[in-house]
């Protein structure tokens, strides 16, 4: 008796070691820096670095699910084109980069999360020149959890408002460009937060809808959804090309239309989509409400669709 007690303590102790061993592997966050994986204390980068300076530098954000990564090769060419846009060299090729980050994910042994890919300048002095950060891009990779809107809002649906910042002007920042400088869109999000709204629909130079700090937006009127078109400066967001996909097999009518207040304020539901925030209903926009104040039978759909794909749809790692 006294034997097999013994070797209960045994195995209950062993069993402890091993919880806490597994525990510790888990709770030691991985950076990606340049090559490197560095626990989350330590990973530091320069304080001359112009990503920091400037803003000078591009990103993705892309979410896992289940071990599949999300819409890969079209986070990674957004990433290329970003980069490309502000004649920014990135030191490894992109198949080097979807390597980087797959040994990030596993790392940190995640399987659902998101993963967030910086590319900046890189290390250069206190003034804008980018020829002082020559050969300097620095890659960081983040493999994490995000959570854009509390989960109560995916059920009673977000209240919206249009704030006074405008979408930059094409000419100056295209939207195309996923760069680290979001001060036009943070300016409207603090304007819509000031006044108890949880999200900005923001509007491009001529007045038209564009899209959200990091959404686009969708509506729905007499069963077919709208959305802008990209020449309204609006991100081409890949969730977005998704919903639009899935409304193709659904034979549910989409088009992009230009789109202002009144139509939004007469959409019978309305969404935004977008990677951190997938899809969420809204219901109140400028304080007229919306779809009877909860979320649409289109807007259901298209989220119960959406999340069927994130099952199938993916590279897997
Ligand atoms: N518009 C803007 C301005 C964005 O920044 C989207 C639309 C949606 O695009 P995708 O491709 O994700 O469907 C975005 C994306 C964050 C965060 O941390 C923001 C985005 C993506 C990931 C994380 O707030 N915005």
């Amino acid at each position: 008796m006294k034997k097999k007690k013994k070797k209960i303590k045994k195995i209950k102790k062993h069993i402890k070691r091993k919880a806490r061993t597994v525990k510790k592997e888990v709770v030691v966050q991985k950076i990606y820096i340049n090559g490197r994986l560095i626990e989350k204390e330590h990973a530091k980068i320069s304080v001359f670095d112009h990503g920091l300076l400037y803003g000078d530098g591009v990103f993705e954000g892309i979410r896992v699910y289940d071990n599949l990564i999300f819409k890969l090769r079209e986070h990674i060419d957004r990433l290329y084109a970003s980069a490309q846009a502000i004649a920014l060299d990135v030191p490894i090729g992109k198949r080097q980069m979807v390597d980087a980050m797959i040994k990030t994910l596993r790392a940190n042994r995640l399987r659902d999360g998101y993963i967030r890919v910086i590319v900046t300048r890189g290390v250069g002095d206190l003034g804008l020149d980018p020829r002082k950060c020559k050969g300097n891009a620095c890659i960081i990779i983040i493999a994490d959890s995000i959570a854009l809107y509390p989960e109560k809002l995916y059920k009673d649906g977000l209240s919206i408002m249009t704030v006074p910042t405008r979408k930059n002007i094409p000419e100056a920042i295209n939207s195309q460009i996923k760069s680290l400088n979001y001060l036009n869109n943070i300016l409207a999000k603090i304007e819509a937060m000031n006044s108890g709204a949880e999200e900005a629909i923001m509007l491009n130079q001529d007045g038209f809808v564009s899209e959200c700090t990091g959404d686009n937006i969708f509506i729905v009127k007499n069963q077919k959804l709208m959305t802008p078109p990209v020449h309204c400066g609006v991100l081409k967001g890949i969730t977005r090309g998704a919903v639009i996909d899935l409304t193709n097999r659904s034979k549910i009518a989409c088009s992009e239309e230009v789109l202002t207040r009144y139509d939004l304020y007469n959409a019978d539901e309305c969404f935004l989509s977008g990677t951190a925030a997938e899809i969420i209903p809204v219901v109140k926009i400028d304080g007229r409400i919306i779809s009877a104040g909860k979320p649409g039978p289109i807007t259901l759909k298209l989220t119960r669709d959406l999340s069927l794909l994130t099952k199938i749809d993916g590279v897997r790692y």
